[in-house]
């Protein structure tokens, strides 16, 4: 319906449609770069922009909006038949686009499932006990960690303050999981495991305050879109150190994924937020 509205409008307007007349910009040499969602497209319209000019150009691709970022202002276009690359160099050619990119995949990282792999034989090379002598964290430093869901009703979870839950997967503010081994658990757990409580591990800075963010799916995967909103949400909810312990796969050499991650990590860096 909005492909046949913006048509419409088009030919009121007596324009021809761009799409047949532009000359597609060509995508960078090895676009994509990574894994990325078929059938999406992430893009950033300048501020002058309507919305409904918006509206007209996601049809021009045969696309629909489907999702807004608060945070960072970009939307996502689901497209109905056009090609994703086609679509991106459509849309980096149009007056009013400061950016259009895939909507990329980024995968946990890759740690062993053996039921005591956090048990810890590294904190000694690292020095951990003698940093613990000096301190344990504290509670006005708010660590985010952005990963897979967590598990809040664990034992060893008594005590740890948390503020600004956010689940960027599921769209609410529930960032727990209930799935098996979740990387995002055990990750929370390493920093912030309530520790000398005598149950299960310890934590790294166990007295620091803790900001859960869902930014990966329970098989491990998460999309551009999810994390870019939470390296955002980190900042704006004031996080001092992030943790994100995800990847996109490399075949070849890696490659700026490009905006809205960029976006997102050259904002938290300008907030001086650690990453870990
Ligand atoms: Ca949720
Ligand atoms: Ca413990």
């Amino acid at each position: 319906m909005h492909r046949t509205l913006a048509t419409l409008m088009v030919v009121l307007l007596g324009l021809t449609p761009v799409f047949a007349t532009k000359p597609l910009p060509l995508l960078k040499t090895g676009e994509p770069f990574y894994e990325f969602v078929p059938g999406q497209v992430l893009v950033k319209f300048a501020p002058t922009i309507k919305t409904a000019d918006i509206t007209a150009i996601a049809a021009q691709v045969d696309g629909e909006l489907s999702y807004h970022s608060a945070l960072l202002d970009f939307y996502r276009i689901d497209l109905s038949g056009t090609d994703v690359e086609e679509a991106i160099s459509f849309l980096r050619g149009q007056d009013g686009v400061l950016w259009a990119n895939f909507n990329y995949i980024a995968h946990a990282a890759y740690t062993p499932n053996d039921t005591y792999y956090g048990y810890q034989w590294h904190y000694p090379r690292i020095n951990m006990p003698q940093a613990w002598d000096i301190t344990l964290g504290s509670a006005s430093v708010v660590v985010a960690v952005a990963d897979m869901g967590f598990y809040f009703d664990h034992e060893d979870w008594t005590g740890v303050q948390t503020v600004h839950p956010y689940d960027f997967v599921g769209g609410d503010t529930d960032p727990s999981t209930t799935v098996d081994d979740s990387h995002g658990a055990h990750v929370a757990g390493t920093i912030l495991a309530a520790t000398n409580n005598s149950v299960g591990v310890a934590g790294v800075a166990p007295l620091c305050t803790f900001m859960p963010i869902r930014v990966l799916d329970d098989e491990g995967s998460g999309t551009t879109q999810a994390i870019a909103d939470g390296i955002a949400w980190s900042g704006t909810q004031g996080a001092e150190v992030l943790n994100l312990s995800l990847g996109y796969p490399v075949s070849g050499p890696p490659q700026d994924p490009g905006p809205p991650l960029s976006t997102a990590v050259a904002r938290a860096y300008l907030k001086n937020i650690v990453g870990e």
